[in-house]
């Protein structure tokens, strides 16, 4: 398996001295925002993490590797090329076997930094139970690997082109905790609240991080959501950004988008219809995640 693995300098030295680490996504770099913004923001986030006490390990695939901290160019490359593939847990094996570039979705990277020994993950948001999952059976990976790898998640909750509800049922099923920092009721990305309570609340990272302790000790497998409302400033109002989801969802229809395309498509349309406004709220939501992430990870360690 540690064929595979490749470490950056950065993240090879932190591994040798114990120090935390804090994992990044790249699908949100690669089909979550736009060039140059998006490799712009990969880079803030990184070094927030580093001024926060921990070092930041950017998860990508490349060249038949997967890549555990990226570099200037790798970050780039993947940023800034129209032939990256969105990869998920099915598609890891295949983009390996084939040399292509993939950036790792939640649930690829969460295989990834378990496979590199990381515990501690910051994004945006996760994937879920699509709306109208009831019949097309859209729901994301990420919940499955959220239900069996070990490593928790730091995001602003799930996006309301979700069903928010059923989320959550499914995250109970699996016996996936949903801790709220600050907060009692589950984000919804774009807003610091949503109608669902979360179920637990912490107000302190040392809860959380003797929650997590306390869960892999008994040997109970899989990850954790670590819900981090946006910034109270850089919140959209919720309903405007409800009308605009459900204009990106009767566009998604109309052009028949399916499986992987799905969140893409509806991030790209919101994107659209805000004129930037949720692009902007998307950065400060991410940049929010990675301090708790690192404020997290160094609590860990
Ligand atoms: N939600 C966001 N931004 C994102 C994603 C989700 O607000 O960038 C990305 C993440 O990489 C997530 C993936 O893991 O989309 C989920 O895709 P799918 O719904 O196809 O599982
Ligand atoms: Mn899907």
């Amino acid at each position: 398996m540690k064929q595979y693995l490749s470490f950056s300098e950065e993240v090879l030295t932190a591994k040798q001295n114990n120090q935390p680490i804090v994992a990044l996504e790249s699908t949100i770099i690669s089909h979550g925002m736009p060039y140059p913004k998006n490799v712009e923001t990969a880079r803030l986030v990184e070094e927030l993490i580093r001024e926060h006490g921990a070092v930041p390990a950017t998860i990508a695939i490349m060249n038949g590797e997967i890549k555990i901290g990226l570099s200037e160019e790798e970050l780039e490359s993947l940023g800034n090329s129209d032939h990256v593939a969105k990869a998920s847990r099915r598609d890891l094996p295949y983009l390996l076997a084939t040399k292509q570039m993939g950036a790792t979705t939640v649930a690829a990277t969460m295989v990834c930094a378990e496979l590199a020994g990381i515990k501690i993950f910051a994004t945006g948001g996760i994937g879920g139970v699509h709306r109208g999952a009831e019949t097309t059976m859209d729901i994301s990976a990420d919940l499955e690997e959220l239900a069996q790898t070990n490593v928790a998640v730091v995001c602003a909750g799930a996006k309301s082109i979700l069903d928010i509800g059923l989320t959550l049922e499914f995250l109970e099923t699996k016996g996936v905790p949903v801790i709220g920092y600050e907060t009692d009721v589950l984000p919804a990305f774009y807003t610091r609240t949503s109608e669902f309570p979360v179920n637990f609340r912490a107000n302190d990272v040392e809860t959380i991080a003797n929650t997590l302790n306390t869960k892999w000790d008994l040997n109970l497998n899989g990850g954790a959501v670590i819900a981090n409302p946006i910034p109270k400033e850089h919140g959209l109002p919720e309903e405007e950004i409800t009308m605009i989801i459900n204009k990106a969802l009767r566009e998604a229809e109309e052009n028949n988008i399916h499986g992987k395309d799905v969140t893409p498509f509806l991030l790209g349309k919101v994107v659209e219809l805000t004129e930037g406004k949720s692009l902007e709220a998307n950065i400060e939501l991410v940049k929010n995640n990675a301090i708790l992430g690192a404020k997290l990870a160094v609590e860990l360690a």
